[in-house]
């Protein structure tokens, strides 16, 4: 029996509203994530790539990825590194920072090109891994296809399959992907994305059915792969929620979202609260809300790290006006007044009538 630890985009460098304090979340997210997968003792470690948010990673960054490898190779655990589009400067896979746990002998990966398959021996099993690095999807695609499972245990690792799953090719026993962030595992197919280590996105990571999780596989030459999950919670509490304003004045919007925002309840001082705002509202609302005296007041009261209000509502613009006689001056300007809400339109016309007459 061979056992693999599948985990994935781990985004080291990441930091969501460009605050200080996410990246450190990011390398403990990713810590917390490896090690969890040490303690299952696998033969095998695989992440299938982004495991940097950027192909020029951080000291601090660049020194996490390399002190956890280390860790997972002095627990004697073999490990195998996808590189994914977020690793790359263009197709220069050999510059990849990636690649440097290979140069310190604490990873395998492609190094300078897509593909690259390697051979184990794990309790006398000839193991195959086919790694396939990002790359144009075309070339993705052949090198899936073209890959020959002919080990006694066969596993393919990309960090996208440009392919319905359904449609993967045949003869593996696991296909393990990455670069979507949310897990889906299909255990008839034995294909799994375990999602990433740490939320990057919360805009499509957050919400019911998505999650991220460590993937630990059991493979045996003959028999049916044994699964086992587990759940990766990101070291800081999120709250998202959603609100739609539409029909409020600019004075109810504000204390409606100024209530929302003091009803969000967190176990633990800084959390991420976001309030997504919906609805459609006219300008006076729209100037009448303030969202940086609302931010301040759920950083002060609810301990935040941040309160972020996400502005997606619509605001009408100028209302179109219906002149009933359009060459009538006189007409025009009683209809235009009544409808723009300006006062009274006889006071208008005692100051209008001169002119007119004059014409
Ligand atoms: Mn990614």
């Amino acid at each position: 029996m061979v056992r693999i630890a599948h985990i994935s985009d781990s985004h080291l460098g990441a930091a969501m509203f460009q605050l200080v304090e996410r990246k450190e979340d990011m390398r403990k997210c990713f810590r917390q994530a490896v090690e969890k997968a040490i303690s299952y003792e696998p033969d095998i470690l695989v992440h299938t790539g982004d495991l940097f948010d950027s192909h020029e990673p951080s000291p601090e960054d660049l020194q996490t990825a390399i002190a956890l490898f280390k860790k997972v190779k002095d627990a004697g655990i073999r490990a195998f590194v996808v590189q994914g589009n977020h690793d790359l400067v263009g197709r220069r896979w050999a510059v990849s920072p990636v690649v440097s746990l290979e140069r310190a002998g604490l990873a395998y990966t492609t190094i300078d090109s897509q593909y690259r398959a390697l051979r184990v021996n794990v309790d006398g099993s000839k193991v195959v891994l086919h790694l396939v690095s990002w790359g144009p999807e075309k070339t993705t695609r052949r090198l899936i296809s073209e890959a020959r499972p002919n080990g006694d245990i066969n596993l393919l690792f990309a960090h996208t399959l440009p392919i319905r799953w359904e449609e993967s090719p045949l003869g593996f026993n696991y296909i393990g992907e990455g670069h979507g962030h949310n897990f889906r595992l299909d255990k008839e197919l034995g294909i799994g994305r375990p999602g990433s280590t740490a939320i990057v996105e919360w805009r499509r990571e957050v919400g019911y059915g998505r999650t991220r999780k460590l993937i630990v596989i059991d493979v045996s030459k003959d028999g049916e792969n044994v699964y086992t999950t587990e759940k990766l919670e990101d070291v800081r509490e999120f709250n998202i929620s959603k609100i739609d304003i539409t029909g409020h004045s600019g004075e109810e919007a504000h204390q409606y979202l100024r209530d929302k925002i003091a009803k969000i309840s967190f176990k633990s001082n800084g959390g991420i609260a976001i309030v997504q705002v919906v609805g459609t509202i006219d300008s006076e609302t729209d100037e009448a809300i303030k969202r940086e005296e609302l931010i301040a007041l759920g950083e002060k009261d609810q301990n935040t790290l941040i309160s972020f209000l996400e502005p997606n509502w619509d605001v009408l613009g100028a209302r179109p006006f219906k002149l009933t006689k359009p060459l009538d001056v006189e007409t025009s300007v009683k209809e235009y007044v009544e409808q723009s809400n300006q006062g009274n339109p006889e006071e208008f016309l005692e100051i209008l009538k001169p002119l007119i007459k004059k014409r």
